[in-house]
């Protein structure tokens, strides 16, 4: 009688998941490296637009390193999640976060930062959003390039600071784009300074790039390039901490998030000059949504989606950020 019962009671809890599984019942894990930064933010924002639209639920998490990666998974598994989106604090935990996932029954998009195998190289097989690397990259390059001719600087006067991050594929494509464009137009090598940063935030951007002016205290005019824009952020407070001014300084960052326009909103124009602007939308929404039609409807999404970015300055960001959709 008592095994009935307990038959009785099996039955009915697998006939309500069977059918809630095709109502309300998805539920996707959104897990960022850095939740803390304003670009990850937005991208939680634009995927709750998502999660909305469809009705699904969705869990946003933070992870800051491997361990922490590797629970937020697990737990998604144990509320009987789907499926994640994910942007991992080490894109050489790849194959970890793979099997991670399986072991889990989960589906997996990762963005921004695509994951690698153990020899480097990306993995293909995984769903990535990512940006345009090297042709942002090259945007950013352009934009000083252009400024330091307004400007009327010799460029064998000016120092690069090259605030790096080369553990991160994307990162590296980035500076490496933005850079080119400096030499293509005559900036000399020699002026180019590596400032390898600890952690991608302006704090370790700071620290960095404080010391590249400190070796080079002769050179009194500075641009700056870097992965996002908190890198280059750091590079332009390193540079008034050093004394020099703002309209001896150049730097272009990458994202276009509050950590820009809270800059650009400043009474007086500082050393950030510009920015290439990113969609959090795309990002956001676009992958949250492949998810969900990847859970709900068995559509798989495409294997690699690279987007585009639009520089914006002090006086134009506004107008930018309504062509990108992303007031
Ligand atoms: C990387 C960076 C972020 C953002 C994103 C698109 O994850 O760390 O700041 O630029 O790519």
């Amino acid at each position: 009688m008592r095994f009935f019962k307990a038959a009785i009671l099996a039955g009915t809890v697998a006939v309500f998941a069977a059918t809630s599984a095709f109502a309300a019942d998805v539920k996707i894990g959104f897990i960022v490296k850095q939740p803390e930064e304003p670009w990850f933010q937005d991208e939680w924002k634009f995927a709750d637009v998502a999660a909305k639209e469809k009705g699904f639920t969705l869990v946003k998490i933070g992870a800051e390193d491997g361990e922490k990666v590797q629970s937020a998974i697990d737990n998604l598994g144990a509320q009987g999640a789907q499926g994640f989106i994910i942007c991992t604090p080490d894109v050489k935990l790849g194959p970890g976060i793979i099997a991670k996932a399986a072991a889990n029954d989960l589906k997996m998009i990762t963005v921004d930062d695509r994951l690698v195998n153990a020899d480097g190289s990306p993995i293909e097989d995984v769903p990535h959003m990512g940006i345009s690397a090297t042709k942002i990259g090259e945007a950013v390059g352009q934009s000083i390039v252009d400024e330091i001719k307004k400007r009327g600087w010799d460029m064998k006067d000016v120092g690069a600071i090259r605030v790096s991050y080369d553990q991160l594929p994307t990162a590296v494509d980035r500076v490496v784009g933005a850079l080119s464009v400096l030499k293509a137009n005559g900036f000399p090598e020699a002026n180019i300074f590596d400032a390898p940063q600890a952690k991608t935030d302006t704090e370790a951007a700071l620290n960095a790039s404080t010391v590249v002016l400190n070796k080079n205290a002769g050179i009194k005019k500075w641009v700056a390039v870097g992965l996002n824009d908190e890198a280059v952020l750091g590079a332009v407070r390193a540079t008034e901490t050093v004394g020099i001014a703002p309209d001896s300084m150049i730097g272009v960052g990458i994202g276009g998030a509050d950590s820009a326009i809270n800059e650009f909103k400043k009474p007086a124009a500082t050393g950030f000059y510009g920015t290439v602007i990113i969609s959090p939308k795309r990002h956001g929404y676009e992958t949250a949504l492949n998810m969900y039609e990847w859970v709900a409807n068995g559509k798989e999404p495409e294997k690699l989606t690279l987007t585009a970015g639009q520089i914006a300055l002090r006086d134009n960001y506004e107008a930018v950020r309504k062509d990108l959709g992303i007031e």
